[in-house]
């Protein structure tokens, strides 16, 4: 039976993979700082542990696995990575994550370590076109990421490629652009804009006002999340090591996203654009690479992977206010119950 370690297994991506690669007939370890939020997880063994911590890190690699999935990040959307507070944080516990796993994944012979880096590795001067953003792969240099968390990806990436240089070790990297779905963080403050539009718009009444950070005119491309990881599994099969794409060609403005999610809820909705924090002025996945190494390349429609995550952040939000409504009249009830005590003892 083949092995796989999911580092990462409790957070959005990892927790989809996980299912695929159980229906794939792997045996599966999971591993992160927590259970997953919105999923049961039919991993073979899944440990609550720090990967910033050696010690943890040799716990759970102690076997040459098969496959290694290396998804553990610190790590969010626009909110969480581009206003500057958390940079320090984010900079050091993904940078150690990735330190202790590439060196003990040497150790231990791990067969094929996949990374997850990010387009945010991508220098800022080729995004400030939001018509015509350039993110072919060899594009990546003189590099100017614009976030700290981009400066990360792009020094993480670069050290798995020092050690296959070196030591040997089989690596595939690939640059996620924008991945979105069902079960993934959607409130909370290290949400993406997907996820964002869909609650604001599961919040608001028909014919309300959204809230859209920035003028609403900078674009980005969105990868429903089962696409991306058909892209993963092709780039561990195949012949080839990346970095690669793994994104959506189909590129859409943020005020444009969040009318086609009013419309998939079928509201009408006002959007007022208001200050926040954007990041690139344009993004957008470039296939070629992918079509050339791998013969395939994501080609859903973003409307169609919008449709399951709305229904699903949907349900959450009716979720929460059921939750919230039973929070109230159970705090009603506890402080009537204890008036009453009090009436009685006077
Ligand atoms: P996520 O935040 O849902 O998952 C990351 C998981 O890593 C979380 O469950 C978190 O608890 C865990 N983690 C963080 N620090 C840890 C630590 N010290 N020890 C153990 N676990 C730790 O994010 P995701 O969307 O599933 O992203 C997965 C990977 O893909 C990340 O590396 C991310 O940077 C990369 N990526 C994602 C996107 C996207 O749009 N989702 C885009 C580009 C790159
Ligand atoms: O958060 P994100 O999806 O990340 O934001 C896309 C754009 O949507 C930004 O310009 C942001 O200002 C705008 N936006 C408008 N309103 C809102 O309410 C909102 N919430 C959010 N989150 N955004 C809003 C991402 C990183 C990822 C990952 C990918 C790789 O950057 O956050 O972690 O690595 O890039 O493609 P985005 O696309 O800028």
């Amino acid at each position: 039976m083949r092995t796989a370690l999911v580092c990462g297994a409790g957070g959005f991506i990892g927790g989809h993979l996980v299912k695929r690669l159980k229906k794939e007939g792997f045996w599966v370890r999971g591993v992160d700082l927590k259970q997953h939020e919105y999923t049961q997880l039919p991993t073979d063994d899944f440990v609550i542990g720090d990967l910033t911590d050696i010690s943890v890190v040799n716990k759970v690699l102690d076997q040459p696995f098969d496959e290694l999935y290396q998804l553990a990040a610190d790590m969010g959307g626009a909110g969480y990575l581009f206003g500057g507070e958390n940079d320090a944080n984010v900079m050091h516990n993904s940078g150690v994550i990735n330190l202790n796993i590439a060196k003990r994944a040497t150790e231990m012979g791990v067969k094929k370590l996949f990374y997850s880096s990010s387009a945010c590795m991508y220098p800022a001067y080729n995004q400030e076109d939001p018509d015509n953003p350039k993110c072919a792969e060899n594009s990546a240099y003189p590099a100017a990421p614009d976030s700290e968390y981009g400066w990360e990806k792009l020094f993480s990436e670069r050290l798995y490629c020092a050690f296959h240089r070196n030591y040997g070790l089989n690596v595939k990297v690939a640059r996620f652009h924008n991945v979105f779905g069902i079960e993934g963080t959607w409130n909370g403050g290290k949400e993406k804009a997907p996820a964002a539009m869909c609650r604001k718009v599961a919040e608001v009444e028909d014919g309300g006002t959204i809230e859209v950070w920035g003028d609403g005119l900078q674009t980005r491309s969105f990868l429903y999340v089962d696409e991306c990881l058909e892209g993963v599994r092709r780039l561990m099969d195949a012949d080839f090591m990346g970095p690669v794409n793994i994104g959506s060609e189909e590129m859409i403005s943020i005020n444009g996203l969040a009318q086609l999610v009013a419309e998939v809820a079928g509201k009408k909705i006002h959007i007022k654009n208001i200050p926040g924090p954007m990041g690139v002025r344009g993004r957008n996945s470039d296939n070629a690479l992918i079509k050339e190494k791998l013969g395939w390349a994501p080609s859903k429609p973003l409307r169609e992977g919008i449709e399951k995550t709305y229904y699903w952040i949907n349900e959450q939000v009716k979720l929460q206010k059921a939750e919230v409504k039973l929070n109230k009249s159970l705090y009603n009830e506890v402080s009537i119950g204890s008036c009453s005590l009090q009436d009685s003892c006077r």
